[in-house]
């Protein structure tokens, strides 16, 4: 019998990227919710599994040998790595792979982190920091924009750095990107929602929304 994974998740981007990678993969796990905007991810028993308070979290397996992943690029790699799917094993193809992941996890999900911040959540509104922010998230965008020009995902076949970005390009108003602005983006993500996969991994923690 396969081990038992937990996954610490909420309604967010990061916590989206490994719920979709866990049903692409078709593995069982339970999902324990840690509601950010209610500070849970400082408990002690989150610090004791991830030193950082951040979320997502998965452990695998009980007891003394139980492991615990944090990190959402780190759990996508593991996961991906003991399955032998949605990135290359070796060579120029698994490097290209991963410099994408690259791009979406140090890029991408970082600026419209910020952007959603200045943009809606912090109580005053600089304007300096808001046209910062949402400008590298323009920028990023065409990237990715330009790199689906001429390509049908993010690198080779659908792999773990479209799983990454993909939670975050379906909350574009967060970076306030107009997808209709780009439509080779636009197409990708029209194209990966469609997966039933990625359906149940965005619906994770069940009922919960953000915004
Ligand atoms: N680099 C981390 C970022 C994780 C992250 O920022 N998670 C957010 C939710 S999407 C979080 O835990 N926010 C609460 C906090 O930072 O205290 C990853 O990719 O896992």
């Amino acid at each position: 019998m396969s081990e038992p994974i937990e996954a610490y998740l909420w309604a967010t981007p990061n916590s989206n990227r490994v719920s979709i990678l866990l049903e692409e993969l078709g593995l069982a796990y339970r999902v324990r919710g840690v509601n950010i905007r209610k500070r849970e991810q400082f408990a002690p028993e989150i610090l004791a599994l991830n030193p950082y308070g951040k979320i997502p979290i998965v452990t695998i397996g009980e007891g003394s040998s139980r492991r615990v992943l944090f990190e959402s690029g780190a759990i996508l790699i593991h996961f991906a790595e003991t399955y032998r799917r949605f990135l290359p094993a070796t060579g120029p193809a698994r490097a290209e792979t991963l410099a994408w992941l690259m791009v979406v996890l140090t890029g991408l999900g970082p600026m419209m982190g910020q952007a959603h911040h200045w943009t809606e959540l912090a109580p005053e509104k600089p304007e300096a920091a808001i046209k910062h922010t949402v400008g590298l998230v323009d920028r990023v965008a065409r990237v990715l924009d330009g790199r689906l020009a001429t390509h049908r995902h993010l690198a080779g076949d659908y792999s773990i750095a479209d799983i990454a970005a993909f939670p975050w390009i379906a909350r574009p108003h967060w970076g306030l990107i107009e997808l209709e602005r780009f439509p080779n983006l636009k197409r990708w993500h029209d194209e990966l929602a469609e997966r039933p996969a990625v359906r149940r991994g965005m619906d994770q923690p069940e009922g919960v929304r953000l915004g």
